[in-house]
């Protein structure tokens, strides 16, 4: 009982030492709607370490790809997905299923 309890202190305080040290927690999240077979809006600026997330309200799976291929999103219908910015950047995107959906992410150094 007593190692168990320790054993689970440690992790506690591991995850709170990840969580402290992680540029990750610090970004913001950057909504992105998809409705009508369009993202919304379709051109974003964020900074390394935010975090984007598609919000799917169509009855169909839409993906975020990026164009040159560092990211490839799928976005279920109905759902929502996120992805992480760890590069600065501009990225053009589309959607595979629907090529004509495009948006483009703007990323600035954090
Ligand atoms: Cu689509």
């Amino acid at each position: 009982m007593q190692t168990a309890r320790h054993s689970s202190t440690a992790l506690l305080i591991l995850l709170l030492q990840l969580a402290i040290a992680s540029p990750a927690l610090a970004g913001v999240v950057v909504r992105i709607k998809i409705a009508d077979m369009a993202f919304s809006p379709a051109d974003v600026t964020a900074k390394v370490g935010d975090t984007v997330e598609w919000v799917n309200s169509d009855f169909v799976d839409h993906t975020a790809t990026a164009k040159d291929g560092p990211w490839d999103v799928m976005i279920v219908a109905g759902k929502t997905a996120t992805l992480q910015l760890t590069k600065a950047g501009t990225f053009n995107y589309f959607c595979r299923f629907h090529p004509n959906m495009t948006g483009k992410i703007s990323v600035s150094a954090n």
